[in-house]
């Protein structure tokens, strides 16, 4: 056990009063999650620091700018699944999501309850999909975004190149992009390490709180053990100041998403698409 290893526990500083099973068991749990979240994270840093360079030229910014909006959602809403795969293949690998029913599963995968008619499911739903069903995944893309964003240019790697807000005007939703781009370079100040980033990431999606679970209490008994992973790592790391900003970063998440939402269901009002054929296959991929 690498964590192990290079850290060996002392007993005589037991912070959780766990000591002698329960560390083991905390120790195997951040383990899997970090490397669940070092098989699933698509870049490494390193791999995307060396990107840098790449930016988008005016005319390929201009050429983004001028696409149609309901063009430049379906643009990203593609993107944004294929992130949420990711994060939906991240989660299957963390011990304490694995043993929960497939129901809370999607329920902690998933945000909220947007209201949709029947007719938007079907006209939607390639936004019924990625969104509504996945948004509790959004909120760990959010934070994957902290490993893409260059904050010396507030750029984002997006479609091979590192992108700046302007390049998603068409989106005719500033407001969020600018809150979006804002929580990344918050996260950045925080400079978490990988595995912080994958404790904190599992921590955002086993959530007790969220609306629709089965078994609230097995969710709550998975979200103790995250929690006290994490905050081993900190401790380890001497970092334990951190645990208070992740809580706020958390906070922050939440009321992105629901920002989020609002503007899904103006979307969804004025623009309503027929994609709908593309997406339900996706859905049983998922979860089959
Ligand atoms: C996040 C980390 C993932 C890879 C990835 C893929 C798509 C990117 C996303 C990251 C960050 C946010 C992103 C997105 C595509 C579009 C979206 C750049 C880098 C921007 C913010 C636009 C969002 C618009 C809707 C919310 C309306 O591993």
């Amino acid at each position: 056990n690498d964590l192990m290893a290079i850290h060996p526990y002392n007993p005589l500083e037991d912070p959780y009063g766990l000591y002698p099973h329960s560390l083991r068991n905390i120790d195997e749990l951040c383990a899997s999650i970090v490397r669940s979240h070092r098989e699933t994270s698509q870049y490494r840093v390193e791999e995307l620091q060396a990107l840098r360079w790449k930016l988008f030229s005016r005319e390929e910014i201009q050429a983004y700018q001028n696409k149609s909006v309901d063009d430049m959602w379906q643009h990203c809403a593609i993107r944004l699944t294929d992130a949420v795969q990711f994060v939906v293949e991240f989660a299957k690998h963390i011990p304490g999501f694995r043993m929960l029913s497939q129901n809370d599963q999607i329920a902690l995968l998933k945000t909220g309850e947007l209201t949709f008619t029947h007719d938007q499911k079907c006209l939607n739903s390639i936004f019924y999909l990625t969104f509504h069903l996945f948004s509790g995944s959004m909120e760990v893309v959010l934070v994957r975004m902290s490993r893409f964003f260059n904050t010396e240019n507030n750029t984002v790697f997006f479609d091979g190149k590192f992108a700046g807000a302007e390049i998603f005007k068409s989106l005719a939703c500033g407001d969020l992009i600018t809150a979006v781009f804002d929580f990344a370079h918050g996260m950045c100040a925080l400079k978490l390490t990988e595995q912080q980033i994958a404790l904190f990431s599992a921590l955002v999606l086993i959530n007790a709180d969220r609306p629709c679970l089965e078994d609230r209490s097995r969710v709550q008994r998975a979200q103790k053990s995250v929690e006290l992973g994490l905050m081993h790592i900190l401790h380890r790391d001497n970092q334990e100041n951190l645990m208070h900003k992740l809580y706020q970063r958390m906070a922050v998440l939440r009321s992105l998403c629901s920002l989020h939402m609002e503007k899904l269901r103006w979307f969804s009002q004025r623009y309503p698409l027929t994609a709908h054929s593309l997406f339900p296959p996706l859905y049983k991929e998922l979860f089959s």
